[in-house]
């Protein structure tokens, strides 16, 4: 052994060894219970980030620690390669996106492997190579057969000067990012997944997952957003088509003074096209682009139809509007408004001079409603609402319910929030969406035998439009079904689509002639996954919705794909996330050359716990650095004496045993910090205290060596899955033949972790009346009140008064009662 610590040597030596030992390739033949770990895959964007080193660490901490518990333990890695920022690339450095997403990844890939990461790398894919995403065309194939994708006319984003379809993080503040041109809405036909069909199932299985954060629980559910409500159809005067609403409050109808519809709305065409102001007024509220974030604080804008509605109980006729706050994609595209109960129609009807009819009064009396301020929006009882006056909401949400039904106007109905998923992007970096358009035939999916559909790499790209859209090479094509001309789609799938299955891939790699196989079983769900909470909402829905697609192919026998779910906290710098944009991002690779793989882990795992933001510091890295600096110089100290004898627990002096103690309090309480609360930083700090305590520490006896040899042991056991270098060199220098990632978890020794207990003898009046067992170094007061505590001597001084109490240290109690 060395007497300095030299991580760039160590560290290199070590993963030598894990490579050609093939130490993390994993099989399923295993009779070890299976544990899946995995960490979100990055998008190689070209260097690892400090967020990534965070979530990556944590998760091979996770999965070397589950691999000492006696786990078969499976950790993959791989690139989320397609998306923007290649593009954008290409544009800027004139190369082709392929060729930069690939040099990216290779770069990458080398920072993972310097930080020591035990993945099983044989399992590696990228989402861009065809053999990875011919897979999703072949589902979506065979999705489309099932009626669960289908293609409608969507909104986009479009650049009247460049002729591009722009995505929402292109439209700065209404315009072209390129080019500065306002940016305008256009309708065109894309691809949709029917993620609707599993919003039931998608909601309640939530209630499973106790393995995740509750927030992101909650997070999914208000996103899904399931309302019980009613659907009411109300006729238009002079029209055969009756227009339909929803609405979560039934009991306020009798309060309708007029409807409104969203400017796509079929009856808002119509009145387009009696009216120029109409028309115009459409064409305004589709300028203002399809970033719907906005739709909450937009202003509300509206304008009336001319046609009437009539009310489906007291047939009186109200003006139908067009109101830009109206979605088309919820509900039936119509809402009747109750601007009495409805603070948003209440607003437009002030504005547009609408009557405002209350129909709900407050239940108790305490409270009323003001409706010159605002809309009275809580439920009460019902006044001036014909048959249904005087029932409580929830009596009227049904009476009101049954009575549509049976006119046959509309009855109970439960919509969701959650949309179907809009799955076509008008760009290149991209999989191919599947389908070839033939004018005789319509849309006709590629056959099985025909995918994958390859995306051409070799192109030159100028940023206008995609290249495979100007390439004939690529589109044009002839029909499946009819042989005669037809054209491929040009739009790509949206990158979501490769993330929400790569998981199960990991599980089962490589195979040419399925999507899954049985090992995806073997492994699947994951145990645990790692990653950002910005993923919370759309990732995870997404992998989820695949994971049930898979399953009802038959392929996957899992309902859900992630059984416990860890979301890591932010890396801080002065308080801010670090980011490329603030320009205060410190670079991993530095930290790694300069101190080596280990301190950098060491320092993501002290400085905070895994859900917490973690300030970067300096000091802390430097920090990390001189513990394990100090660890390496006391495992050698601890050397050059020579061998440590055979610990023999029975013969140890009590500062002997109190030493020991420590060292198996420091395995009980690192184990549980972080197998039950992940807590890393409380489990180093005891590690951290347990060397302090060795370094003051003084070795007389043989005994007092063999105890040191254990302490440095189990510290190196325990660090080993944070700092697995400098502990796979120390447990061989401590004289292991066996590699420290076989070792098993240490566990704390009972009999050491027990205090020194003592037998002494318990008097009363000089009479022999109890033995008693305290510990060694019990203080004289705990001594005479566990005297008094025992059964017997309680029965001989019992109603009598307790005159002096003499205790011989170590030896006897005698209580002297009158
Ligand atoms: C009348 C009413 C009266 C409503 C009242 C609310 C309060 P959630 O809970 O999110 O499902 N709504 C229905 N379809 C809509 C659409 N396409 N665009 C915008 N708003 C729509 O919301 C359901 C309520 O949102 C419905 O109940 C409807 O307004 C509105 F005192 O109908 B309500
Ligand atoms: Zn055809």
């Amino acid at each position: 052994m060395q007497e300095q610590y030299h991580p760039e040597q160590i560290e290199q030596d070590v993963q030598d060894y894990w490579e050609s030992n093939q130490c993390f390739e994993v099989k399923e033949d295993s009779p070890k219970e299976k544990f899946y770990c995995l960490s979100m895959f990055p998008y190689p964007s070209g260097r690892l980030h400090m967020g990534h080193v965070r979530n990556y660490t944590i998760g091979d901490v996770i999965s070397r620690y589950q691999r000492m518990l006696g786990k078969n333990v499976m950790q993959p890695m791989g690139w989320d390669a397609f998306g923007l920022p290649a593009e954008n690339a290409a544009i800027k450095n004139k190369v082709p996106p392929a060729k930069w997403t690939r040099e990216n990844i290779d770069y990458m890939r080398g920072q993972l492997k310097r930080l020591g990461f035990a993945y099983d790398w044989q399992r590696e894919l990228a989402t861009c190579d065809p053999d990875y995403y011919r897979w999703e065309q072949w589902l979506f194939t065979r999705l489309y057969k099932k009626g669960l994708v289908y293609r409608k006319t969507a909104p986009v984003n479009w650049c009247p000067n460049d002729l591009t379809v722009l995505a929402n993080e292109q439209v700065i503040e209404g315009r072209c990012w390129r080019c500065d041109t306002e940016v305008e809405r256009k309708d065109i036909p894309q691809w949709f997944m029917k993620i609707t069909a599993y919003a039931e199932e998608l909601l309640a299985d939530l209630d499973k997952l106790d393995g995740w954060p509750e927030q992101v629980r909650t997070m999914q559910r208000n996103w899904i957003g399931r309302s019980e409500g009613v659907e009411i159809t109300f006729a238009i005067e002079g029209r055969d088509e009756a227009l339909k609403v929803f609405t979560t409050r039934p009991d306020t109808l009798m309060g309708v003074t007029y409807v409104a519809v969203a400017p796509e709305h079929p009856l808002a065409k119509e009145a387009a096209m009696y009216a120029e102001n109409v028309a115009a007024f459409i064409k305004d509220c589709q300028a203002s682009g399809v970033a719907e974030a906005t739709l909450e604080t937009m202003e509300k804008k509206g304008m009336d139809t001319g046609f009437k509605a009539i009310h489906p109980i007291s047939g009186d006729r109200v003006p139908v509007f067009i109101a830009n706050f109206v979605l088309m994609g919820y509900g039936e595209g119509a809402v009747m408004a109750v601007p009495a109960h409805d603070q948003r129609d209440w607003e437009f009807a002030r504005q547009y001079g609408l009557s405002i009819t209350q129909v709900i009064t407050p239940a108790s009396t305490e409270t009323e409603a003001d409706l010159d301020a605002g809309a009275f929006i809580d439920k009460g009882v019902l006044i001036d609402s014909g048959e249904f006056t005087g029932l409580s909401s929830q009596q009227a949400f049904n009476a009101i319910a049954a009575y549509l039904e049976r006119a046959g106007l509309g009855g109970k109905r439960t919509t969701f929030r959650l949309r179907d998923w809009g799955v076509s992007r008008q760009r290149y970096w991209g999989a191919p969406i599947p389908i070839i358009n033939c004018g005789e035939c319509g849309e006709v999916p590629v056959p099985e035998a025909d995918l994958p559909v390859v995306l051409p790499e070799d192109v030159s790209f100028d940023g206008v439009g995609s290249p495979i859209k100007k390439m004939p090479g690529f589109y044009e094509t002839t029909c499946p079904q009819c042989g005669g001309k037809a054209q491929r789609e040009t739009d790509t799938f949206d990158t979501f689509m490769e993330s929400s299955w790569y998981f199960s891939r990991f599980a089962s790699p490589g195979n040419d002639n399925a999507m899954l196989d049985q090992c995806a079983n073997y492994w699947m769900p994951v145990d645990q996954y790692i990653g950002g909470i910005e993923h919370a909402i759309l990732h995870l829905l997404y992998a989820r919705f695949y994971n049930k697609l898979l399953r009802d192919e038959g392929l996957l026998a899992n309902d859900e794909p992630f059984t416990n779910l860890l979301t890591q906290g932010m890396v801080l710098k002065d308080g801010a996330k670090m980011s490329k944009s603030k320009g205060n991002t410190v670079d991993p690779q530095a930290l790694i050359e300069q101190y080596g793989a280990d301190t950098a882990r060491l320092f993501m795992m002290f400085a905070a716990p895994p859900e917490q933001s973690l300030e970067w510091s300096d000091a802390g890295v430097e920090g990390a650095h001189r513990f394990l600096k100090r660890l390496w110089k006391r495992v050698y100290a601890h050397l050059q004496v020579g061998q440590a004898p055979t610990l023999k627990v029975d013969e140890l002096n009590e500062a002997q045993q109190a030493m020991r103690r420590q060292v198996h309090e420091t395995v009980a309480k690192f184990s549980d910090d972080v197998g039950r609360r992940f807590t890393f930083n409380t489990a180093i700090a005891s590690v951290m205290e347990l060397l302090n305590a060795l370094n003051r520490y003084e070795e007389a006896a043989p005994q007092d060596r063999a105890v040191v040899q254990e302490a440095l042991e189990m510290a190196v056991r325990l660090l080993a899955p944070i700092v697995p270098h400098i502990c796979h060199s120390l447990w061989q220098a401590l004289g292991h033949e066996d590699a420290i990632i076989d070792c098993v978890w240490p566990q704390a020794d009972e009999a050491a972790l027990s205090r020194n207990e003592i037998q002494i003898v318990v008097q009363v009046n000089g009479k022999l009346r109890a033995r008693i067992s305290v510990a060694a170094e019990a203080e004289r007061k705990q001594v005479e009140e566990t005297a008094l505590a025992d059964e017997n001597v309680q029965r001989f001084i019992e109603g009598k008064g307790i005159v002096k109490i003499i205790v011989v240290p170590g030896k006897l109690v005698n209580v002297v009662v009158k």
